[in-house]
């Protein structure tokens, strides 16, 4: 056997057994979610056509061509009776794109599809693409809103100055994607944009998040909410600010929609990622919050607190301490399965129920904003569960 026989042989066998791979619950819930134990896609996932040159002529070494260094922040669909992740595959050269990944259980076996997606381009190119947000709209289109990053032209002599914007494509088969023009807002960058499933007051509606730099938020900040006359010509002329960033809370440094939301019968559930500062660097955790049924831009339920923390080997990646979810998906069993990413690298699973979610946002207390608040909260529990515990 040559060594690029052998070597096929081996990166076949190892790529088929991390695919085939199953998965299984991670531990006792804390009756909220369940987490899962495998990562449901690394960069391992990524097929071995997509980054070597399987010509043994011109590859006798079998070495990689194309790396592959992360799999993460990923939109989601359930699609002909399948779980759908649109991964941000990020490349040795950093560059991010777009690759499907299915799986029919939806918590292991998940396989790219051949190729990425072939995205349409404006006349003014993306340099970097990532995060997109999948929605099927009532208008019968399935849109991918994602954030487009460009070189800051105001800013030639910093190599690393950016803007960051919304850009868009639909599709109604997933194969293939017919590109938007950007979304036109006033608020100098935008990221983390999300489009509402429903038209609200006839309008098409986005949540927002205005900020005055690429990585600072600066001025802006919090998820903001604003209307789409038409998604041909998108263009948010006014934004208001419908969850805030706050002082001492997670989301203290910036925060940001997650997948768009899901109806039910007690309002809209969102799940959103809050973000505060350590001294070991920004630390991202996601959250949940309650927006009313008929005004979906009014809060009407904040619990305190993270949601998912980065946790064990979570933590670790190419930017650590942090979880990032930009889909989830709802089955028709009303169960929910929640697609989040760890520290910028791999993607992970929880599974949970719309009914567990909603007792969660409406019975988790909400944030005092102090220790004392906290302790009069947590105190007033102990005392209800030590009665409970003395009746025994
Ligand atoms: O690196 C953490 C995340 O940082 C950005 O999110 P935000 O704009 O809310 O700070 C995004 O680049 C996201 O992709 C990334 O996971």
């Amino acid at each position: 056997m040559t060594i690029f026989q052998t070597r096929f042989a081996q990166l076949k066998r190892e790529h088929q057994a991390l695919i085939q791979q199953q998965n299984s619950p991670a531990g006792v819930s804390n009756g909220i979610y369940q987490r899962w134990k495998y990562p449901i896609i690394t960069a391992d996932h990524a097929p071995i056509h997509w980054k070597y040159d399987l010509d043994e002529t011109t590859n006798p070494f079998l070495m990689e061509r194309l790396g592959v260094n992360a799999t993460f922040n990923s939109g989601a669909i359930l699609w002909e009776g399948k779980y759908l992740l649109v991964v941000r595959v990020e490349g040795v050269d950093r560059k991010s794109f777009f690759a499907i990944a299915e799986s029919v259980n939806g918590v292991d076996n998940f396989e790219f599809w051949d190729y990425p997606i072939d995205l349409p381009q404006t006349e003014d190119p993306d340099t970097n693409v990532y995060d997109m947000r999948l929605v099927k709209h009532e208008d019968g289109w399935i849109y991918g809103l994602f954030c487009t990053e460009r070189k800051d032209l105001n800013r030639l002599e910093d190599t690393t100055a950016a803007t960051a914007n919304c850009g868009i494509v639909r599709t109604k088969d997933l194969k293939n994607w017919e590109r938007l023009p950007d979304l036109i807002s006033y608020s100098g960058q935008q990221r983390n944009v999300v489009l509402h499933e429903e038209f609200v007051n006839g309008k098409y509606a986005l949540y927002t998040r205005p900020q005055d730099g690429f990585i600072d938020v600066g001025k802006g900040g919090g998820i903001g909410w604003g209307y789409c006359d038409s998604m041909e010509y998108p263009e948010v002329k006014e934004e208001i600010i419908i969850d805030q960033k706050v002082y001492h809370t997670i989301k203290e440094v910036k925060n940001g929609q997650g997948p768009a939301p899901i109806k039910t019968n007690h309002g809209w559930l969102h799940l959103a990622h809050g973000v505060r500062n350590t001294a070991a660097g920004l630390r991202y955790v996601l959250y949940m919050f309650m927006t009313s049924l008929t005004e979906p831009w009014k809060l009407t339920h904040a619990p305190g607190g993270h949601f998912i923390a980065p946790e064990g080997d979570e933590r670790v990646g190419d930017v650590s301490n942090v979880t990032f979810a930009n889909g989830w998906i709802r089955n028709e069993d009303d169960e929910v399965y929640i697609y989040y990413a760890s520290s910028d690298t791999r993607m992970h699973v929880a599974t949970t129920t719309v009914a567990q979610l909603v007792d969660y946002v409406l019975n988790t207390p909400e944030d005092g904003f102090t220790s004392a608040h906290s302790v009069k909260t947590r105190s007033a529990m102990i005392a209800k569960n030590l009665q409970i515990l003395h009746n025994l």
